[in-house]
């Protein structure tokens, strides 16, 4: 197992459940993964923390009490390593050790994986529960290194750092930086924020669970869970009552209005189809931009912070308070659309326009080598020593974003082409857990080896995860679900955009029908 966050934690309790023996290695000196790197100021969970959690323990459910709607960073890392302790699984794992290589040996169907702390562990199966979004990509500025200030990256910002009286300047507008950069405007003594592509971005109104609530949720928990995993994003939400196409205006200024109301990650499920028809697409997008407006006062700032592209086309964020910080006068936004970065030096950045902002601090929040980064970080050599560097070259040919043709016993969970980032990410990683589980029982119980998909299988998925994402907004902007922010990475989508019920109908046909998509060897028959 490789990574002890949300998946590689739960895998370990179900592999060891099911009498496998199981040694894992994760990089950070602890459990939690991306929970254990992402400490930048503000970090929290956009998905709400009644969903952001493990379902495969009731007792888990019930002893455990989330604080808020959105957890904070600490609260989910306290919580994984709650699991941990609880589940015994800490001592499964080899912690600040990464694992360099894995080899499959096509005569003994084994995997020889070596770790950087020299452990090399002989075994049939290895999982890779490595994140999607734990390679951090930094920016090619010239002459960063000889920044005289501190340079950090949101992804693996471990430390405290005390911002009072300091100039900082953030690099990139997602997420993390969306989520930061009002605590650290509070802090400094100026921030400027280095924007590319602005961001949709909608209010999460977080606030804290009340007693009756979290009773309320506790003793629904296992049926809630059924309901969210019926859904296409693995979340429940009220749903619209009209179709936008023909409704009238007020009907859906109506709605849109109480979506935004309910807030958060679920403005995407506004519409069902707000991702696949443009018409809706843009009403929504429309109706959000000029959210966005009114709550920033100088017009040209409002106009700089506002998306030009297909809503939701880059992964919406969730803020508290962000677009108002361009409302203070010690924050600034620099559009690097106008004048782009030139270099770095000792004392700040020089804009190519040759005007340059001192600095104190620069911090990176430029994103993830996504999906395939952490995978294609490893000397992963399959059946006949082909490299996984080799079989990517051109594309993450995958089945199902979980497994790979010519890598058998290799299993990657919320892998490139699963619906992983697309879904609530605890429930998709327990699901993708458990078919592997039971995909390793279903060998021993019949005298198997290994599965691996077949070319076809894998071809058919690569093709049907492009032809969902076409009809999608998906391709009409930069983003990492296309691989776009890594030089030289092939642009396809790289998640399922189908949703829920559809992806894993295919996991359900797999076990009804013996695994009709993959090749099962005995160690014999070869
Ligand atoms: O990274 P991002 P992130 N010069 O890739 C910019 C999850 N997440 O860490 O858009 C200047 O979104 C880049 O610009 P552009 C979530 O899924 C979840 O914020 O490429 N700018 C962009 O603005 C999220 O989507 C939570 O033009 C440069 C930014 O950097 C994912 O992680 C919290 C640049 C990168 O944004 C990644 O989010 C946080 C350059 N050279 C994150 N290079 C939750 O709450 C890049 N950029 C669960």
């Amino acid at each position: 197992m490789v990574g002890a966050g949300f998946a590689g934690l739960y895998g370990v309790h179900r592999f060891r459940t099911d009498g496998l023996s199981v040694r894992g290695f994760e990089r950070g000196s602890g459990v939690g993964g991306t929970w254990f790197w992402n400490r930048y100021p503000g970090a929290r969970c956009d998905i709400e923390s009644i969903y952001y959690s493990y379902s495969f323990s009731e007792e888990l459910q019930q002893e455990w009490t989330w604080t808020h709607r959105y957890a904070t960073q600490p609260e989910i890392l306290a919580y994984l390593n709650h699991v941990a302790d609880r589940f015994d699984l800490r001592k499964a794992f080899a912690f600040d050790t990464s694992v360099t290589s894995a080899v499959f040996d096509d005569e003994s169907q084994t995997w020889t994986v070596t770790a950087d702390n020299g452990e090399i562990v002989r075994c049939r199966f290895v999982v890779m529960a490595t994140g999607p979004l734990s390679t951090p990509v930094d920016p090619q500025i010239p002459g960063l290194t000889e920044f005289g200030g501190q340079v950090v990256r949101t992804s693996d910002w471990l430390d405290e750092i005390d911002l009072t009286g300091k100039r900082v300047g953030i690099v990139g507008t997602g997420s993390s930086c969306i989520q930061s950069a009002p605590i650290i405007a509070d802090e400094a003594e100026h921030l400027h924020v280095f924007q590319r592509t602005p961001q949709f971005s909608i209010p999460a109104w977080n606030r804290p669970y009340d007693e009756d609530e979290i009773a309320r949720i506790k003793a629904g928990y296992p049926r809630m869970r059924q309901d969210a995993w019926d859904t296409v994003g693995g979340i429940i939400y009220e749903q619209a009552d009209h179709d936008p196409l023909t409704a009238t205006p007020e009907q859906r200024q109506a709605w849109l209005e109480r979506t935004w109301a309910r807030g958060g990650y679920l403005m995407i499920a506004s519409y069902p189809n707000v991702v696949f028809n443009d018409e809706v697409n843009s009403m929504v997008g429309e109706f959000v931009k000029e959210k966005i407006r009114a709550r920033i006062h100088d017009e040209r700032v409002a106009d700089q912070l506002t998306p030009t592209y297909p809503f939701a086309a880059k992964r919406l964020c969730v803020d508290t308070d962000y677009f108002e910080i361009y409302n203070r006068e010690d924050v600034t936004l620099v559009d690097l659309r106008e004048h782009g970065i030139s270099h770095a030096d000792t004392g700040g950045i020089v804009l190519k326009d040759s005007s340059r902002i001192d600095l104190d601090v620069i911090v990176l929040a430029t994103g993830f080598h996504a999906l395939t980064g952490a995978i294609l970080g490893i000397d992963l050599r399959g059946r006949g020593g082909v490299t996984i560097q080799e079989k990517w070259s051109g594309s993450a040919a995958n089945h199902l974003g979980l497994t790979v043709a010519g890598f058998p016993n290799f299993f990657m969970v919320s892998g490139p082409g699963s619906i992983g980032v697309l879904y609530n990410m605890i429930p998709a990683a327990e699901q993708h857990i458990d078919f592997i589980a039971d995909a390793i029982a279903y060998l021993d119980s019949h005298g198997l080896t290994s599965i691996e998909p077949t070319e076809e299988a894998e071809k058919a998925w690569s093709a049907h995860v492009n032809e969902v994402a076409e009809q999608s907004v998906y391709p009409k902007a930069n983003t990492w679900y296309m691989g776009d922010n890594v030089p030289g990475k092939p642009r396809e989508f790289l998640a399922y955009a189908g949703g829920g019920p559809a992806y894993f109908e295919h996991f359900t046909k797999e076990q009804a029908e013996g695994y009709p998509s993959f090749v099962l060897r005995e160690r014999s028959s070869r």
